[in-house]
């Protein structure tokens, strides 16, 4: 006789009518909108301890922020924009995080987010309208269970980290990091063989302060990458007071380029110029320092023989500072077009490699064959002896961070499944087939190509002012038009290619550092400023493109 054995009974769900899932700039943001602007319950489900998303994982050695501090901010609020002063032009790790300590603090965030809770799935409940949510516990065990009316994911784009899948990792005796999941109390590298796998803007960050206090550095390069120095300073008191006299024109500026950043475009083409004084521009962004040198002429990225100038200049630069020649030739020796990548900025990483305890191995010619209990080898043989790895090798970017969750939309549609040839959202606010599912700076939006808080801002307001609609209007449920989704990655795709974006063909903007993953331009590249006429123009006829149901 076979016996059923019935399910375990599921326990009842926390049931609200928001779930956030993060608690970034982007979660804490929209708690605050939902929870004290709309009156409306939500809770937070966050996997780390503590808020600051990014911030909170990303402690490894060098971690600052690449924006200016004085545009690194949530400008929402008077109070909060004008009682956080920052110390540097560029902070620090900790420092970005006591200020979303103090965003937490400040509204009284804490009591609504549930920490060391990972989403384990997400589920449309068409009967009843509601997305359930499953969670578990920092132990791994089954957590709480939620169901919910909106579900608004705010899990940032590069928060999934990437450690390359190479074979005997778990023989490796020594010790190994990925920078995004950095131990809370930090790595000790006194007098260690180090070698750091990876030199995107987080390894580039790295190198010069791990090679302060490792008896050896190696770096494994396998694609050379344009640097710009940060000129990292503390900012003097008169910057103070410039900033404190200046805050709402200089909301204004960031909210009206295309990057986000407090600085203009400057409307020249870099044609326009003979090349002594191009030759100057460059020289003097160079000594200023920071990703401003992107913005010294309007067609560094649409024009290939604009963006050699400033590439040339660049790589000349690289060759001046690195005293080793066959170093210095690798270093700069990159295949791509200037600022096809994310452009990294840096404090001393050229000149890094002017110590004697610092070495860089090609590993494009010859890649890592496989990780041994005493280090790695490479394809050729060589052999490198390390007592500690640092994976400095990215993200799956964009989309790693929402397929991990495991949501599932209408008529048991994987986000995987509607996934599969790539991203497919409508703004990247939402995707065909999930309703009342809002994907904060999710792919598909300007995000990772502008300042992260003024994107962030934007789809905030943006979904707290759909959902303030339709709760006005009855309407229950809501989703983007599957047409109007495919015109939107359309129009993403063509933004693209109007640019010398996609020239960069192992870009994480393409999804191409991920084996198998589809290669997709994945942020839009129409800018910051311009995406947000077209949110408003959707929001103003009555959401456009999206469908709805009482
Ligand atoms: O990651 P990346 P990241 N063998 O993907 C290499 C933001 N950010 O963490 O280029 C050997 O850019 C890989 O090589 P290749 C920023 O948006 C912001 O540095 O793929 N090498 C590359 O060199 C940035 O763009 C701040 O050939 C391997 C590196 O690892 C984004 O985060 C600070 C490899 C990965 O570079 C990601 O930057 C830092 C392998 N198997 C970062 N796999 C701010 O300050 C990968 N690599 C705000």
């Amino acid at each position: 006789m076979s016996t059923a054995v019935p399910d375990r009974a599921e326990s009842p769900a926390t049931v609200v009518d928001a779930l956030i899932i993060g608690a970034g700039f982007s979660g804490m943001y929209q708690l605050h909108c939902l929870r004290d602007r709309l009156g409306m319950s939500a809770r937070v489900l966050e996997q780390g301890d503590g808020v600051g998303g990014t911030w909170y994982w990303n402690r490894y050695p060098g971690a600052r922020c690449d924006s200016e501090s004085h545009s690194y901010c949530l400008t929402f609020d008077k109070d909060l924009y004008e009682s956080w002063e920052w110390s540097e032009r560029y902070p620090e790790q900790p420092e970005i995080l006591r200020y979303m300590n103090h965003i937490a603090d400040r509204f009284d965030l804490r009591r609504e987010i549930r920490f060391g809770t990972r989403v384990t799935a997400a589920r449309w409940d068409a009967r009843a309208d509601r997305w359930t949510v499953e969670t578990a516990d920092a132990e791994g065990g089954a957590g709480e269970r939620f169901a919910a009316t909106w579900l608004i994911t705010a899990v940032g784009c590069l928060s999934s980290a990437n450690v390359p899948k190479l074979p005997g990792l778990e023989s490796f005796a020594g010790d190994w990091y990925h920078t995004g999941q950095w131990p809370h109390d930090g790595v000790d590298f006194s007098g260690k063989r180090v070698g750091q796998i990876g030199t995107g803007s987080t390894g580039i960050q790295a190198v010069p302060v791990i090679a302060e206090t490792a008896g050896h550095l190696t770096v494994f390069q396998r694609t050379a990458n344009y640097s710009i120095p940060a000129r990292n300073a503390p900012l003097t008191p008169e910057f103070k007071r410039y900033i404190r006299e200046n805050r709402p024109a200089i909301r204004e500026l960031m909210q009206s380029t295309p990057n986000g950043h407090a600085f203009a475009i400057a409307d020249r083409s870099a044609h326009d110029m003979t090349p002594d004084e191009r030759e100057a521009v460059y020289a003097a962004a160079w000594e200023k320092g920071g990703l401003q040198f992107r913005a010294t002429f309007r067609d560094l990225l649409v024009d290939k023989a604009a963006n050699d100038t400033a590439a040339d200049f660049l790589k000349r630069k690289i060759r001046e500072t690195v005293k080793d020649p066959e170093t210095a030739r690798l270093l700069s020796d990159i295949d791509h077009p200037f600022a096809t990548k994310r452009p990294p900025i840096d404090s001393h990483y050229f000149e890094a490699f002017n110590r004697p305890n610092v070495s860089l191995v090609d590993v494009r010619s010859d890649p890592i064959e496989r990780i041994t209990p005493t280090g790695l080898t490479l394809r050729s043989g060589a052999e490198h002896a390390l007592d500690v790895i640092v994976f400095a090798t990215g993200f799956d970017a964009m989309t790693g961070p929402l397929l991990n969750i495991g949501i599932t939309g209408r008529d048991g549609l994987t986000l995987k499944e509607a996934w599969r040839e790539g991203p497919k959202t409508y703004l990247g606010l939402g995707v065909a087939g999930f309703p009342n599912l809002f994907t904060v700076t999710g792919p598909g939006s300007p995000s990772v190509l502008c300042n992260m808080p003024v994107a962030i801002e934007q789809h905030v307001e943006w979904i707290t002012d759909c959902i303030a609609a339709m709760r006005e209007k009855g309407v229950s449920r809501i989703e983007p038009a599957a047409e109007a989704a495919e015109g939107w990655v359309a129009h993403v795709n063509a933004a693209a290619d109007a640019t010398l974006l996609p020239m960069a063909g192992h870009s994480w903007y393409l999804g191409a550092n991920i084996p198998g993953k589809p290669r997709v331009f994945m942020p839009y590249a129409g800018g910051m400023a311009h995406y947000r006429r077209i949110c408003d123009d959707v929001a103003a006829k009555g959401y456009e493109g999206f469908v709805r149901s009482a």
